[in-house]
């Protein structure tokens, strides 16, 4: 869920069951063996990559100054068919015709935003993404479990306003929005729908509270920003803009106040004082102290102590997973940062349970 004006918790999400429209009959393109494709996305959106707060979405119109933004990327994974089809990712869509390349083409998957494909593109790329990076940590299925590590189904712009989220059921998949800028051009959006994909994974009685629902969607923003980081640190670029601004991009439609975010890192609230019952409010809490963790002990052992203690989690509070945070750390490294993490998570009011 994205929307600051929804209030909605994402556990009435989870069990809502929403009508989708049957897809419409499409007949199928031959396969066309490209397996990896270069493609343009915002890498990982224009109001970062520009530092510019005034960017508009001007009814989805194509413009200079976000054709400009679009990076050339590789596609990898691609399972030969031609279409968004991978390892890591599927993209299903009833907007528009779904992207489609051969080598005769060049396997090039390169549009611009007001076509639906580049959403595709977007959702393609940045779920890929995230399981590289959970790769690169070691959550590769021989070193440790795989995190997420099915076929993603991903929906794009197939639902008519502006808001997204990730589900279990009955089908394991995301659905982005399109409501003011379509939600699939902020890869921080994805990002952060992934971070619930990442928790329906780990732990099939994660969401079992609303402390639990607020640390997914804490857990989601963190995950865009550190995504992010790592993904435009591999494209050579250490600067950005803001980095604790959630969704600069996709807030720009209902923000009225520079820097336009949905969400930050760095609110200053604190626990249990702060929680307020909504989920995404009371995420604030938690998406600081994982961004101060990554300060206090380092980015790749952060990241690793987290995804491990979340596996098997069964969604109690706040200290108790911190506390098996903490103990990741333990286990992993060494005291000295199994202490600074403690001192992280007791800084903003979470006493991590021994
Ligand atoms: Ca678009
Ligand atoms: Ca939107
Ligand atoms: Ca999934
Ligand atoms: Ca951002
Ligand atoms: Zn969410």
């Amino acid at each position: 869920m994205l929307r600051p004006t929804s209030r909605r918790a994402v556990l009435a999400v989870m069990v809502a069951s929403l009508a989708i429209a049957a897809p419409a009959a499409v007949v199928a393109k031959p396969a066309s063996g490209c397996t990896t494709g270069t493609a343009l996305v915002f890498l990982p959106n224009p109001v970062v990559t520009t530092g510019n707060e005034d960017l508009k979405d001007l009814k989805d119109s194509d413009q200079a100054v976000l054709n400009d933004e679009r990076v050339a990327v590789t596609l990898t994974g691609l399972d030969g068919s031609g279409y968004l089809s991978g390892t890591w990712a599927t993209v299903k869509s009833e907007t528009g015709d779904a992207a489609y390349s051969t080598p005769a083409d060049g396997c090039t998957y390169e549009y611009t935003r007001h076509d639906d494909r580049f959403e595709q593109v977007m959702a393609y790329y940045w779920v890929t993404r995230s399981q590289d990076y959970l790769h690169t940590l070691g959550f590769d299925g021989r070193r440790w479990p795989l995190v997420n590590g099915d076929q993603q189904r991903v929906r794009i712009n197939q639902w008519g306003v502006d808001n997204s989220f990730a589900t279990d059921h009955p089908k394991d998949e995301m659905r982005f929005g399109k409501g003011g800028v379509d939600d699939a051009e902020d890869a921080e959006v994805i990002l952060h729908e992934m971070g619930h994909q990442i928790h329906f994974s780990q732990s099939a009685d994660f969401f079992a509270t609303e402390e639990a629902g607020a640390i997914s969607e804490g857990f989601g923003d963190y995950w865009a920003a550190t995504v992010v980081e790592w993904a435009m640190a591999q494209a050579g670029v250490t600067e950005m803009t803001d980095p604790k601004c959630i969704m600069d991009w996709d807030s720009t439609s209902y923000t009225r106040d520079a820097p336009h975010c949905l969400r930050r890192l760095d609110t200053g609230k604190v626990y249990p004082t702060d929680l307020d019952g909504e989920v995404h409010d009371d995420g604030e809490i938690w998406s600081q102290a994982l961004w101060n963790l990554r300060s206090a002990i380092g980015t790749q052992h952060a990241d690793t102590a987290i995804l491990l203690a979340q596996f098997d989690w069964v969604g109690t509070t706040m200290p108790d997973l911190a506390g098996r945070i903490v103990a990741a750390v333990e286990a992993q490294y060494t005291h000295a940062e199994a202490l600074d993490a403690a001192a992280v998570f007791t800084a903003r009011g979470i006493v991590p349970t021994p």
